[in-house]
């Protein structure tokens, strides 16, 4: 048995479900599902999700919608509890009514992936094996009503503990007053925001060198994050929903290394400077950001962004150093599983044990900030304990 205060928790993990996949191999049109022969004259299936994806696509496979294919690699990498979400570009590609129809149905599909989950051994608690963020039929042309629905749906299916969304909102942005609403139902809800990107930024900005995907995610996914992200404080998101949660795919990108820039800006921009009522590093420490950074000086650093947001309350006259354990509290661990593959059979994913030895081995992180980064954090933030 483990301690509950020992668990291994991945928060960013994703799976297309089976209804999901069945709709992406109807397409003709990217985000599609085909089949392939290999030069072995077998066949395949490919995922083609990006714009201008590199070779037709990845071959994709049971580890992409097979719950039993998650339980096994979660097995293989110790990890005793996944918050699961649905891959990117979720239903950004629908029309409305097809989209509000489908957001139902794959949460329902969650839920019953979740609740059918076998437990999840831990001293004193019990919990599943896998929870889950729904989703939001976020696309143009859908009516306020809808959002709301699918809010409360999301808050009624017990394993179902936040809801993931992109950047675009409702084709404006999140920064659009339109999702007021939205944010106030989801924070009256109590559930998580993950936001995580799908678009990049302008692929022209690539060149002409054929560099694979390494671009488009090493770089493109942490800009677009991050622009949401400074997008939603400028507009003032988090002074009108003080409480709602907000957590960033891959440690929040570039926003940490930026923010104090950001805020220099805004100092010196006569229009956004009497907007908000916080400098805006302060708002860094209102955000929950993954550990998917893959380095212990980035996630060591990242911590020490997050510590010092308490030193720009308006008004505060404490201005303690960053305290980095305090930063801590606020990262969680994750896997990105089914993305990132070793390009060779091994046991362990080299990018799920790089980012395990980066919590190691961060500096000034004590053991009770590590183990909270694995799982406490995770635990409480998605109030595991049943
Ligand atoms: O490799 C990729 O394209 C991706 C993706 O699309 N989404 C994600 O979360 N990670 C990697």
């Amino acid at each position: 048995m483990t301690a509950a205060g020992r668990l291994l928790v991945d928060i960013h993990t994703h799976v297309y479900l089976p209804r999901y996949a069945s709709l992406l191999r109807k397409r003709t049109s990217v985000p599609l599902i085909r089949s392939a022969t290999t030069r072995e004259g077998t066949t395949e299936e490919r995922l083609l999700i990006l714009d201008h994806e590199p070779s037709g696509g990845r071959p994709v496979g049971a580890q992409y919608w097979d719950r039993e294919e998650k339980l096994k690699f979660m097995d293989r990498h110790g990890i005793d509890v996944s918050v699961v979400s649905t891959a990117n570009p979720w239903l950004d590609f629908l029309p409305a009514p097809q989209a509000h129809s489908l957001a139902s149905e794959l949460n329902n599909d969650l839920e019953e992936y979740c609740a059918s989950s076998p437990d999840a051994t831990a001293q004193g608690y019990s919990i599943k094996r896998l929870y889950g963020f729904g989703l939001l039929p976020l696309v143009p042309e859908i009516s306020t009503s809808a959002l709301l629905e699918i809010v409360q749906q999301i808050s009624e299916l017990p394993h179902l503990r936040g809801l993931i969304m992109g950047t675009r909102g409702i084709g404006k942005g999140l920064d659009d007053e339109a999702l007021d609403p939205v944010w106030a139902a989801i924070e009256k809800a109590g559930l998580v925001i993950f936001l995580h990107p799908h678009y990049g930024v302008d692929g022209k900005a690539w060149g002409d060198k054929d560099n694979g995907h390494v671009l488009p995610l090493a770089l493109g996914f942490p800009f677009e994050t991050t622009i949401a992200a400074t997008r939603l404080i400028l507009s003032g998101v988090f002074d009108r929903f003080p409480t709602l949660r907000l957590l960033l795919a891959h440690s929040g990108g570039a926003l940490p290394a930026l923010s104090s820039r950001l805020a220099s800006c805004i100092d010196h921009d006569p229009v956004v400077a009497s907007r908000l009522k916080h400098d805006a590093r302060y708002y860094l420490g209102r955000l929950y950001l993954d550990a998917v950074a893959y380095g212990p000086e980035e996630l060591g650093f990242v911590s020490d962004t997050i510590a010092r947001s308490e030193r720009y309350i308006s008004g505060s006259s404490v201005s303690p150093a960053p305290d980095r354990s305090s930063g801590s509290k606020r990262m969680l661990f994750g896997t990105d599983h089914p993305f990132f593959p070793p390009l060779s059979s091994t046991e362990k994913w080299k990018s799920v044990v790089e980012n395990l030895e980066s919590i190691d081995a961060v500096q000034g992180w004590s053991q009770a900030d590590k183990d909270g980064v694995r799982g406490k954090n995770a635990m409480e933030l998605f109030k595991l304990r049943e």
